[in-house]
This record gives C-alpha cells, sequence and structure tokens, in this order.
C-alpha cells in the first residue's frame, strides 16, 4: 500500500515554520533560511518579535546578529506572532524543570496545540526541544493527531535533539553529527531531508523514544562526569593536594579524561536534562541524582570558601566576577555563579556582581551588575565566577589599587596567579586547599 507521506518536501518552494526563537530557534530558522528555505520564525513574547522584525536579536552568541540579518533581509525569514500552512514545522520551546524537578512540557503542548490548525496531509513535524524518553510519542503525538490527521500515516512526526555548544552554536548546527529518530522510518527519512538542507555532519537514523534518550544520556554523562571532577576537587582541598595538577596528571592516562571542577554546573541544559530520567524511575537512577545534588552543592562549597577567607562581612563588598553559566556566553539561567551571590548575600556579605556578558540592573531573581571599577571599589576580595575571556586580560596591580584587601577566590582555575600574587594578592583556588 502506498504511503501518503511523500519522500521529500516539495522540491519547487519549501515551506518550513519553527516555533520559539530562542537560543535553538532563532538559528536554526536562519540557517534554513540562508539555504533556500521560505522560513517563518513564530514566537509567542511580543518584544522578541517586534525586535528581531527591527533586525535585532535578544541573544548573545556570536554571529548571530549578522546571520539573521542576512536572513531576515533576504527575505527567506520572517518574524510572526502567528503561525501558518509549511511544509514542515520544528518545535524548539524551552522544557524547564518544576520545583519539584518534573519536566514541564507546557510549552511543548501549546506549540503542538498552535501548530494543529495549520497540519495538512504530508506536513513533516519535528521536535527539538530536549524531552523526556516517550514524549513525542505519549505527549506530541495524541495531540497532533487530534486533527483527524494519523502520525506516521498522514503526517511525518521526528524528534531532532538539537546538541549546539552555546558559544559555538553557528559553527556546531552545522558541523555536529545529528541523531533523527523517526515515530517510524519513513518519518525519519523525511526529517533526514530537511536536515540535509544545511547539516555537513553525519545524520544518524533512530526511533523518535531513542533519539529522546541519547540527547539526555549525553547532558547526564556530563555532568556526572562533571560532578566527579568536583567531588576531587573537595577532596583534594581535604588532603591538601592540588586537584588541578593532580587531575592534569590523571588525564596522561590513556582511558582517563577527568573534567573541570568549578562553582557548580549551569545552563539550561546540563543542569536540567538529568532530572528528566530520575524523574521517570527515582530508584532506578542513584548516580544521576547524587551527581546532580553534588553539583548544586557547589555554590555553596564555594561561600565556604569566602567565609572562611574573608570571615568578617563588614571588612567591605565582595566583588563577585561572573554572573553568566560559563565563560564568554551571556546566558544566566541555572547559573551557579547567580547562586553563589545569592548565598553569599544570604550569608550578610555585600556583594557587587561584574559581568561584562550580562545585561541587567537588577530586579527579579538577579543581583544588580556593577561595571569593573565599581564592583572593585573598597572590595575585601575578588571571586572569580565565571571564566570570561575579558577576565584573563585583568591587569592585578590595577585591581588591587581600587580594592581595600589585595585578596583573590579563583573557582574555575582561570587567572594567572603567579601574577597576581607578583602584585601582591593572597591566591584560593578551587580544589587547592589553603591559599598561598
Ligand atoms: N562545566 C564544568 N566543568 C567542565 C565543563 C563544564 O564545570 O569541565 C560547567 C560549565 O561551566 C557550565 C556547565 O558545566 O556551567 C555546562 O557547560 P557545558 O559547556 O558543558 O555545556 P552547555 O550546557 O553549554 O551545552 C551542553 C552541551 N552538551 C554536551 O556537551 C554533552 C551541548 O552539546 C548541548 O547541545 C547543550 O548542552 C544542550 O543544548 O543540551
Amino acid at each position: 500500500m502506498a504511503d501518503p507521506i511523500p519522500l521529500a518536501v516539495p522540491l519547487d518552494s519549501p515551506t518550513l515554520c519553527v516555533l520559539g526563537l530562542g537560543y535553538i530557534g532563532l538559528p536554526t530558522a536562519s540557517m534554513f533560511a540562508v539555504s533556500g528555505m521560505q522560513v517563518l520564525g513564530v514566537d509567542v513574547n511580543p518584544r522578541v518579535v517586534e525586535s528581531l522584525q527591527a533586525g535585532h536579536i535578544h541573544i548573545e552568541e556570536p554571529d548571530l546578529q549578522t546571520l539573521v540579518q542576512a536572513a531576515v533581509n533576504s527575505g527567506q525569514l520572517r518574524i510572526s506572532l502567528e503561525a501558518e500552512l509549511a511544509d514542515a514545522f520544528i518545535i524548539a520551546v524551552p522544557t524547564p524543570i518544576t520545583k519539584d524537578h518534573k519536566a514541564d512540557l507546557t510549552f511543548v503542548r501549546s506549540a503542538a496545540e498552535t501548530i494543529l490548525p495549520h497540519l495538512r496531509e504530508g506536513n513533516l513535524v519535528v521536535l527539538e526541544s530536549t524531552v523526556p524518553p516517550r514524549t513525542t510519542r505519549d505527549v506530541l503525538q495524541p495531540i497532533l493527531e487530534l486533527s483527524g490527521l494519523k502520525a506516521g500515516v498522514d503526517f511525518a512526526l521526528a524528534h531532532c535533539p538539537e546538541r549546539v555548544l552555546p558559544g559555538k552554536i553557528l559553527i556546531e548546527l552545522v558541523e555536529n553529527d545529528r541523531i533523527i529518530g523517526g515515530l517510524t522510518p519513513r518519518c525519519a527519512d523525511r526529517a533526514m531531508e530537511l536536515y540535509r538542507t544545511f547539516v555537513r555532519g553525519a545524520l544518524h537514523q533512530t526511533d523518535a523514544t531513542t533519539a529522546e534518550m541519547v540527547k539526555v544520556m549525553e547532558n547526564t554523562y556530563r555532568d556526572v562526569n562533571i560532578a566527579l571532577a568536583n567531588q576531587f576537587a573537595v577532596l583534594a582541598e581535604g588532603f591538601g593536594v592540588d586537584a588541578w595538577e593532580a587531575i592534569e596528571l590523571a588525564n596522561k592516562h590513556p582511558r582517563v579524561q577527568v573534567l573541570r571542577p568549578g562553582p557548580g554546573v549551569g545552563g539550561h541544559c546540563i543542569a536540567v536534562d538529568p532530572w528528566f530520567l530520575i524523574e521517570s524511575a527515582p530508584e532506578q537512577a542513584p548516580l544521576i541524582s547524587a551527581a546532580r545534588k553534588l553539583n548544586e552543592s557547589m555554590p555553596g562549597h564555594v561561600v565556604d570558601l569566602i567565609k572562611t577567607q574573608s570571615p568578617n562581612p563588614s571588612d567591605g563588598p565582595i566583588a563577585a566576577f561572573g554572573l553568566a553559566y560559563k565563560g564568554d556566553v551571556g546566558d544566566v539561567r541555572e547559573s551557579p555563579s547567580v547562586e553563589v551571590v545569592l548565598e553569599a548575600i544570604r550569608s550578610g556579605y555585600e556583594v557587587r556582581a561584574h559581568d561584562p556578558h550580562v545585561k541587567h540592573d537588577g530586579g527579579g531573581d538577579l543581583p544588580p551588575c556593577f561595571d569593573l571599577a565599581g564592583a572593585l571599589d573598597g572590595a575585601q576580595v575578588l571571586v572569580l565566577l565565571t571564566d570570561h575571556s575579558a577576565f584573563r586580560r585583568l591587569d592585578p596591580h590595577e585591581a588591587g589599587e581600587l580594592m581595600r584587601t589585595r585578596r583573590l577566590i579563583d573557582t574555575r582555575n582561570a587567572l594567572n596567579h603567579d601574577a597576581w600574587r607578583a602584585a601582591g594578592f593572597q591566591v584560593t583556588t578551587l580544589g587547592r586547599g589553603a591559599p598561598c
């Protein structure tokens, strides 16, 4: 019997509708547009839509502004609050966790409901958002089938998780291998066809649930390995061992690759996705839970270091350098740096945060940001929380001139400690125990 799902999107003028214009949806929509597809980017936030229509991006990512402008100027990318008929739909909306660590699929559900009135026979629907295994089958498929069309028969449905690294999104979008998980093999064929438009990495075909599991496994693998590095760092402090030296030496072993300790794990992916595995079977995921808890405890460990080195809050403010969750990005979601700042404030310290990548003037859950000199002025300690390249270029003499006490706590082992010591600083490094 003939399969009504055509093998390829129509070749004359394929149209694509991307729902969600955040860190993944916006670059993806733009990439398809500059590769020749007619793309409609849809977002529910009127401010995002207005600013994109005016050619301004709302997120920080290298070269993204240029790409989006090229896509919009070419007429291939339109931005709207409303979805329209299209040959293919991509869902790239956030999947946060609730307070009790369950996946919040509200945005996935509402994106599916947005597609519903526009879904036609022969369409392809791809879910790119990271979700707990079985979401495509158990949550997305039933909503889309309210259209009266049958997934895998009348329209194609696939899960093709994004795997790009913030800070390198445009490179990795093109070069990374991709997992293409179809509801049926024919659905996967349709999705392969779509991604071949611009992806140069290999496309690996599987089923939708395996693709969901693969994506969550990747980020869980990283979370567990970072937790191990953090555990080694805390242990090393107790033994009086330099964890950084020990890790470097352990990594000389051909089958060992310990990651870098730090103030914790942030971002919207690695700090969130492991819960998608834990929530369905907590008793079968003790290792993953323990790793999450350990990483979540690291901001508290950094505050303990602050209390040891600068026990008296009345000795002056703390200059906290970095609010973003990792170096050279402006994203503060789940950032351990923010956690450290908030915890230090709760412990009675005045904290002056500085982050050249974060545009924020206080309010909400975030502490206010100071400029460089304002953060250092009269500070009793500089705590480096995020390894932005700009911080490596700091002049320790100039910093010391502004501060009340020449004291540095480096939670990323990112600075040139010899230079800071030469400028009269007492340097404490996470994972290195006593200051010297
Ligand atoms: N971190 C450490 N030590 C390390 C590496 C990272 O403490 O050795 C910390 C970072 O400072 C940061 C957090 O972990 O707070 C996560 O940073 P990351 O660079 O490891 O990852 P993300 O969250 O920016 O992007 C991840 C990537 N996943 C993997 O590397 C397995 C990316 O490929 C995914 O596409 C992305 O999650 C996502 O969207 O899921």
